[in-house]
């Protein structure tokens, strides 16, 4: 996967942010969109962070995802150094348990905007197939995959909901 150029940059504060930002990957694994994942802070590591974001585009990059908890500015800092589109993940756990890195990542001044997701695991996952969804506007085959991918959706719901009904 990581040997063709990647597509998608996720980047996340610290290794702490792994597991959460897991599912984005597992996502672009599904529908073979190449990927990279990169740690990296705006606070701790501000040099490293503002390369990664000013290269990225240059190497093909077409979309950032970032991931970070507590005072995240990852993804505001990231968006400042690139014009690629950025999807922000705010990270749960902390003493706010997420929603000072909801704010933090929402909360944009008007300019440089970022596209701002569910804290957690469901927004890196939505953060991910809203990736799919920017790329599939010039790549029908992807197009293809995100319908069919609502579909096997409609369909585990529905056989739940037959189990739940034959359980009753
Ligand atoms: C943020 O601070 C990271 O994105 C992480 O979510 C949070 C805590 O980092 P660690 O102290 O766990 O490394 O920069």
């Amino acid at each position: 996967m990581n040997a063709d150029a990647p597509l998608v940059l996720i980047i996340m504060g610290s290794d702490s942010d792994l597991s959460v930002m897991q599912e984005a990957a597992e996502i672009l694994k599904k529908f073979t969109v190449p990927y990279e994942m990169r740690i990296s802070s705006a606070h701790r590591s501000p040099t490293r962070t503002s390369a990664i974001a000013s290269d990225a585009a240059d190497r093909g990059v077409k979309i950032i995802i970032a991931g970070a908890g507590m005072a995240a500015h990852l993804a505001g800092v990231v968006a400042s150094k690139t014009i690629l589109p950025v999807i922000g993940v705010p990270m749960p756990g902390g003493a706010l348990n997420g929603v000072d890195a909801l704010y933090s990542t929402v909360q944009m001044p008007a300019g440089i905007p970022v596209a701002t997701m569910a804290i957690g695991k469901a927004g890196a996952k939505n953060a991910a197939l809203f990736a799919v969804h920017i790329l599939a506007l010039s790549e029908p085959a992807l197009s293809d995959a995100l319908k069919a991918y609502r579909v096997e959706m409609d369909s585990m719901l529905e056989n739940i909901d037959l189990e739940l009904q034959a359980r009753q």
